[in-house]
């Protein structure tokens, strides 16, 4: 399953790859770009309404024309050199703009100043062949405490790299004042009525996004990426990022301003380890099964 990336990615790295992997030469001379000062942060106004309305907010234009540039060539990089788009998460340029002011000044717009960024993170690369798809229906966590002003205490971000649209897998999701007596019990269901199943399917809304938008949602939102219909040429990319409200109770890890080296490998394994299941990551899992047996 590669097609729409250009090459295929190793089924199963070999000790070469992964000696590669662990060497930060092997980033630096992959890809390398100066990163553009960002642009005047927008004021966002009516995010933190639709969060608390819909549990989902989103933000057109939130990264600048250059920075989603950077992103897409650091992806198609990764990929060109045969590397699961994961690794991503090990080059230094990425960083600066997934921890930049661009996405800060949303995530700010919508929690406040005092938010810690988790150092856990995901690229989702759906191909652009009919059938391809984004992770199914699922909630990032079942329950989530909601802060006095009505908003949650954590959120996970979702960068759109490429257009992502009705043809590749766009993010859909059920708003969360739609049925939530539903989506509330979502995991823990494993039968639903035709009453029920017709609810969900009414209620479910497409969030087609353009590159640069950046998208929130209380992780307790059900949601997931579409499915590709074949019909349209671009594959899409996105990465998802997670922050937390302070007192940030829960989160082992955060990070600081731009994560180095070391923090880039960690955050890379970790992410292996939470995100990479056989069902909806076979690639990756394949890689994270070789690096937890070295
Ligand atoms: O991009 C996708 O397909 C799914 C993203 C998602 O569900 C998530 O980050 O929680």
């Amino acid at each position: 399953m590669t097609a729409g990336f250009g090459r295929r990615v190793e089924a199963r790295p070999d000790a070469d790859r992964l000696r590669r992997l662990a060497d930060p030469a092997t980033w630096q001379a992959l890809f390398s770009s100066a990163v553009p000062a960002p642009g005047e942060t927008p004021a966002w106004d009516g995010l933190q309404e639709r969060l608390r309305d819909d549990g989902y907010a989103v933000a057109p234009g939130a990264l600048a024309p250059a920075e989603v540039e950077i992103l897409r060539r650091a992806h198609h990089a990764v990929r060109a050199d045969g590397w699961p788009s994961a690794c991503l998460l090990l080059l230094e340029p990425a960083w600066r703009i997934l921890a930049g002011p661009s996405v800060r000044g949303v995530v700010r717009a919508l929690l406040g100043p005092d938010v810690h960024q988790a150092a856990l993170a995901w690229v989702h690369a759906v191909a652009a062949h009919q059938g391809a798809r984004g992770w199914p229906p699922h909630q990032d966590e079942a329950r989530v405490p909601i802060d006095d002003d009505g908003l949650p205490h954590r959120l996970t971000v979702w960068v759109a790299v490429t257009d992502a649209t009705l043809d590749n897998g766009c993010i859909h999701v059920l708003p969360a004042r739609a049925c939530p007596e539903l989506s509330s019990r979502f995991a823990a269901t494993e039968r639903w009525t035709a009453e029920e199943t017709g609810r969900l399917l009414h209620h479910a809304r497409a969030l087609p996004a353009a590159a640069g938008t950046v998208m929130a949602w209380d992780p307790a939102l059900l949601h997931w990426g579409g499915v590709a219909t074949g019909l349209g040429a671009a594959a899409r990319v996105a990465v998802s990022l997670e922050f937390v409200r302070a007192p940030a109770d829960g989160v082992t890890t955060w990070m600081g301003e731009v994560p180095g080296w070391e923090e880039r490998l960690a955050l890379f394994k970790r992410a292996l380890g939470v995100f990479a299941a056989p069902e909806r990551e076979p690639e990756a899992a394949r890689w994270a099964d070789a690096l937890a047996a070295v």
